[in-house]
């Protein structure tokens, strides 16, 4: 399916992070021959390396839904990555409101919380909604007073980098589309079988005061389903939402699909419904990745030359482009 873009190694962390679409040095690491056994860790984006190292990392010493929830919070706490956690650029208000979800396959069960404000590990907040209440979702003050309660603390997710382009957004460039589309879906099986997923992102840059996208609706930015595998989107959420995103691809696997099939084939209800129900000329920018309880994984975006994504096996990780189904996005 995929070609590999880039190789990556446990011990060789530093290299793989800052060499993000470099090129491939020797031919044997051009075309290295993907294992295809579990466990395996598959995630969005070029900082999918280093959340699906700690993942891997955190594999054996815990459960399967802790160790993905690791991986995640890497990416969260980096300041640096202007589309998760801290650092995150804000809402149209210039306040950064983060979305996350987790689901854990053995249990069946799952959390969220949506618009969070002031706290950077919402992933982990969503696994207290999960544990701690007998509800899926918390929103807003509601997923802040909850979080306070249980020993988050607050700090200022605003970093000065964030601001000044939030202000130069407000200044000169208010009806340009939002910039950033780049949530951490992170989707994990073990030796035994069990699937676990997380998906977290501060959300499209500059949207609206409250707007909630697919990333922290179960079945939308993440599904997971411990006899089938699990799915998690990136991109414009409202695409997404639209098709079920995340359980769609679910339910292709179920019916007998690959994860790249079924990826695939989500794609294509996204271009299917704004070419030809919404008539768009343009259809937005959203990708899946996929694994099925065999091990086996996929991704697919809209367009080509838009999506990368980590997958990591026998502590490797490599980071693949996926296929778009339209040509490569001019604009
Ligand atoms: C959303 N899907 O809020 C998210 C945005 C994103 O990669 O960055 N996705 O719509």
């Amino acid at each position: 399916m995929d070609k590999p873009e880039e190789l990556g190694r446990r011990g060789f962390l530093g290299t793989v992070a800052g060499a993000v679409g470099a090129a491939i040095t020797t031919r044997a690491e051009a075309k290295p021959k993907l294992p295809r056994d579990r466990p395996v860790v598959i995630s969005t984006w070029p900082f999918g390396v280093p959340a699906n190292n700690a993942a891997w990392a955190a594999m054996p010493k815990g459960s399967l839904l802790d160790a993905c929830i690791a991986g995640v919070t890497v990416v969260e706490r980096d300041p640096t990555v202007n589309s998760v956690g801290k650092g995150g650029l804000p809402n149209a208000a210039g306040v950064v409101q983060l979305d996350a979800c987790v689901m854990d396959g053995r249990s069946g069960e799952c959390g969220a919380v949506a618009s969070l404000e002031d706290i950077a590990t919402a992933a982990m907040v969503a696994k207290a909604v999960m544990e701690k209440t007998r509800h899926v979702l918390l929103v807003g003050p509601g997923a802040q007073q909850f979080a306070l309660k249980h020993g988050f603390k607050k700090e200022q997710l605003l970093t000065p980098e964030a601001r000044a382009r939030w202000q130069r957004w407000q200044r000169e460039s208010k009806n340009t589309a939002p910039a950033g589309h780049d949530t951490i879906g992170l989707l994990g099986v073990n030796r035994r079988g069990d699937v676990a997923g997380v998906c977290t992102t501060s959300g499209l840059a500059w949207k609206m005061p409250g707007r909630v996208g697919d990333s922290p609706l179960i079945g939308h930015g993440l599904f997971v389903d411990q006899d089938v595998g699990a799915a998690a989107a990136t991109g414009v959420g409202e695409e997404v939402i639209r098709i079920c995103g995340s359980h769609t691809v679910v339910e292709q696997m179920r019916a007998g699909k690959t994860p790249q099939q079924a990826c695939e084939e989500a794609c294509r209800r996204i271009i299917h419904i704004n070419l030809k129900r919404r008539g768009r000329k343009e259809v937005p920018p959203d990708a899946f990745i996929a694994v099925n309880k065999r091990g086996q994984v996929g991704a697919a975006s809209v367009h080509a030359g838009y999506f990368k994504y980590a997958l990591t096996r026998r502590g490797r990780t490599w980071l693949l482009e996926a296929k778009g189904l339209l040509p490569k996005r001019t604009k």
